[in-house]
């Protein structure tokens, strides 16, 4: 798959190798800050939308199209794996994801399926219909939530601000914790994996919530269940990216769970951080999204100096160091890809 890439950017900067510019794609390129996404959420709610291939593919397609990124990445939300675990999931517009059935027992964590796969077909098919549409231009990100923040949204029964019930399980009850992760953890291996046969050309891992955690609770809630993970992924010529909230600080630990790339906050600065990961790791970010908001004069100079930065380092993907927030203007996203674009080392 990944030879016959008309743009391979994104492939060859995971890989380190070096690249005329740096790829650009954005973590939720696929939302709301987008007039024709909500031509489309207006008509069906979001878990239709992730369950109909066809519809999934639009939606993908919406960045490719509208913003000339260097990746797609797959419409679909990292809460699809515990709904098909046995989850109540529903999202409310303004409220967000809600599970009807939070797990804060070992009889709830008991009757957790593992056996999943079927269930989540229709993001194979889903990978198979946005393949078609691509015809190789670009490459296909696809994803998983990492067991730890999925774990922090059944406890939780949502999201949460403080993590006050997750981290009173993992206190109280490590060993409960520890069943829950690791049934994550196979669901997890197994979907990614069904999501490379299915043709993805990368995957990416979301801790979304690991700032949360000390050090140590990192390593033994998280970092042990990325590290099999990603140890198990079929992965091929496909690269890996780890993405968490937090890799400012967890980066050195990231890296040692042997991803191809560790996905920066934007605290970090990111050459440093760079300099301080074993050689051939490269790294994802890390423009702070509210530079988005900002005029496009400020854009551009944070962009920039950015690249002034990562200048002569193989192994850079631009990205942002967290999602597009969805009232960002359009247009603004727009021009900082065409920033980027422009761009030669
Ligand atoms: O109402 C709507 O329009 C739905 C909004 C929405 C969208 C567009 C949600 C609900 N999820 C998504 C898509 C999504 N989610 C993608 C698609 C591809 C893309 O464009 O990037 C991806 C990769 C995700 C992953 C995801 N979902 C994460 C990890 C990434 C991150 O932002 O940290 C998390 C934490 C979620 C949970 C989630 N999904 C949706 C909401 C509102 C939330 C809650 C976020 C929170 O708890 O604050």
């Amino acid at each position: 798959m990944t030879n016959k890439l008309q743009n391979d950017l994104l492939i060859r900067a995971a890989f380190s190798q070096q690249t005329e510019r740096p790829p650009v794609w954005m973590m939720r390129q696929a939302g709301r800050f987008m007039k024709e996404y909500w031509e489309i959420k207006n008509k069906y709610s979001f878990l239709e939308m992730c369950k109909t291939p066809e519809i999934a593919a639009d939606v993908t397609m919406l960045p490719v199209d509208l913003l000339g990124v260097d990746a797609a990445i797959l419409f679909s939300d990292i809460l699809v794996t515990p709904e098909a675990m046995g989850g109540i999931l529903s999202f409310e517009d303004g409220v967000g994801p809600r599970f009807a059935n939070p797990v804060r027992d070992r009889a709830g964590a008991e009757a957790l399926q593992t056996d999943v796969l079927p269930k989540l077909q229709y993001v194979a098919d889903a990978i198979k219909v946005i393949q078609q549409r691509l015809q190789g231009r670009i490459p296909l990100i696809g994803f998983a939530g990492a067991p730890f923040t999925v774990l922090s949204y059944l406890v939780e029964g949502g999201s949460s601000k403080d993590f006050k019930r997750t981290k009173l399980l993992l206190n109280n009850e490590p060993e409960l914790a520890h069943l829950l992760l690791q049934k994550i953890t196979d669901v997890t291996i197994a979907y990614l994996n069904m999501q490379i046969a299915a043709g993805v050309n990368a995957v990416q891992l979301f801790d979304s919530w690991a700032m949360a955690l000390s050090w140590d609770d990192y390593q033994h809630f998280a970092h042990q269940y990325n590290t099999e993970i990603i140890a198990k992924i079929d992965r091929k010529d496909i690269p890996v990216i780890s993405f968490c909230k937090g890799s400012s600080v967890f980066a050195p630990l990231m890296a040692e769970a042997n991803p191809d790339v560790v996905s920066v906050d934007w605290n970090a600065d990111l050459r440093q951080l760079k300099d301080r990961l074993p050689q051939g790791v490269a790294v994802q970010g890390n423009l702070d999204p509210f530079v988005l908001y900002a005029d496009k004069r400020v854009i551009k100079t944070k962009i920039t100096e950015l690249f002034e930065r990562m200048r002569g380092q193989p192994g850079f993907i631009f990205n942002l160091g967290h999602g597009i927030m969805p009232d960002i203007p359009f247009d603004h996203v727009k021009y900082a890809v065409e920033v980027v674009r422009e761009f030669r080392y």
